[in-house]
């Protein structure tokens, strides 16, 4: 299975996803893919959407202290529901979406969810740090939200001025 990124500003990023309802062999394939699709482009995570599939999947690999994403470390998340948050955080945020550019965005510092793993099992999670904050991330591509929609209007401008001559000089290097 070929994955592509799908790069702002594609309409296609502002689809909601639609809930797994089926977990089949469709489902494993897209999340064996996902999964080294993510490492190879420097991510530590990965919604559906962001490679052209509008269903509500995750994938998730943060870093250990080492900077090592070991396998054991993967997180699949399907149908993620927030039952809970608390606290404020910010923290400094890309996305393989959004490429090159990184801000302070401001979430909630722990969160409960309720999900399900690939067979289709509910699960709960509490996550705080880095985890947490990734997967608030996530799950607003679900909704078809990026974190730049979280930046202030003075500084949403400046970011559409860089990235557009990022865009410009990209396609004159091709
Ligand atoms: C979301 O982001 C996230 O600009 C995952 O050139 C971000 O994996 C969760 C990436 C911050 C928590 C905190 C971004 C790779 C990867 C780039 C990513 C780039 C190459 C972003
Ligand atoms: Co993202």
């Amino acid at each position: 299975m070929k994955l592509t990124i799908v790069e702002y500003p594609d309409r296609k990023l502002r689809e909601k996803s639609k809930k797994v309802e089926v977990f089949d062999e469709k489902l494993h394939k897209l999340l064996d893919a996902m999964h080294p699709f993510m490492i190879k482009t420097n991510g530590i995570g990965l919604a559906a959407i962001q490679v052209a599939y509008a269903t509500q999947v995750l994938v998730l690999n943060i870093p250990d202290e080492d900077g090592e994403q070991p396998k054991e470390n993967l997180l699949e998340i399907i149908n993620p529901v927030i039952t809970s948050k608390n606290g404020s955080t910010v923290y400094q945020e890309g996305c393989l979406s959004v490429p090159s550019f990184y801000e302070d965005i401001q979430r909630s510092e722990t969160i409960s969810i309720n999900y399900q793993d690939r067979d289709g099992n509910t699960k709960t999670l509490d996550a705080d740090g880095l985890l947490s904050i990734a997967i608030q991330h996530e799950i607003d591509h679900l909704d078809g939200i990026l974190f730049i929609d979280k930046l202030s209007y003075s500084r949403r401008k400046k970011f559409e001025k860089e990235y557009k001559r990022m865009l410009k000089e990209k396609k004159s290097s091709k």
